[in-house]
């Protein structure tokens, strides 16, 4: 697969200390993705990064549920909301991208989930799925018009975009060996990656394994 570097962009979404091994939200093998994506920033002219990027106390966190344990469902005001360790602190070290990434090609950084009672997974819009973060503008002032994702969580935050830049318009490939998923088991007994795999691929995004961005044969 060719990289056209006037329209095509890499999206890294939240890789950060917080959802790797040794973080309070760790995704198994979350770090893994660290490599890949300095591969890939090699190959790509532009990047940008997403940070989840939560207050103390935040809604999202089970701890400001009495009562409440980590990866239970409740309903929000907004819709059915998993509810996560606290995770993602602003300002805190493990929410910062990951120290070992290359940032030279990132030119926008994204921050999500900042508004107390109100949760982010996608880098386009708050989990209401109306309030913008403001990356659509960026990258339509830019000139991008495919996004390629890669980064944590695949089921979530990372399923969450690519569903998003579908919706908007946007050419979407997530590159599957430059994510790791979280794989919560669903109320019908399928995993969120399962969901997510068959909810992207009915709206049209490509999945494809970094080897095919990585040879020189394209
Ligand atoms: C994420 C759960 C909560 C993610 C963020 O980055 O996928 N997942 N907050
Ligand atoms: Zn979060």
């Amino acid at each position: 697969m060719q990289i056209d570097p006037n329209r095509d962009i890499l999206g890294i979404i939240d890789a950060q200390p917080t959802f790797m091994p040794g973080g309070e939200l760790p995704v198994a093998d979350g770090d893994g993705v660290v490599p890949v994506i300095n591969r890939l920033l090699r190959r790509f002219g532009h990047a940008f990064a997403t940070q989840d990027w939560h207050p103390a106390g935040h809604a999202s966190f089970a701890s400001a549920h009495p009562g409440r344990q980590a990866y239970e469902s409740i309903g929000m005001p907004y819709g059915q909301q998993v509810l996560w360790p606290d995770h993602g602190v602003a300002g805190t070290a493990s929410a910062a991208i990951h120290p070992d990434i290359d940032q030279t090609r990132i030119e926008a950084v994204i921050r999500k989930g900042f508004r107390p009672e109100l949760d982010s997974y996608s880098a386009f819009f708050e989990n209401d799925r109306e309030t913008p973060t403001g990356l659509e503008g960026w990258l339509r002032q830019r000139g991008f018009s495919r996004v390629f994702l890669c980064g944590l969580a695949t089921d979530f935050c990372v399923g969450w975009s690519a569903e998003d830049a579908a919706g908007l318009g946007f050419s979407v490939v997530v590159i599957e060996d430059a994510c790791r998923g979280i794989g919560l088991t669903t109320s019908d007994g399928r995993t969120t990656m399962d969901e997510t795999r068959d909810r992207l691929t009915g709206l049209g995004v490509t999945f494809v394994d970094s080897r095919a961005l990585l040879t020189n044969a394209g």
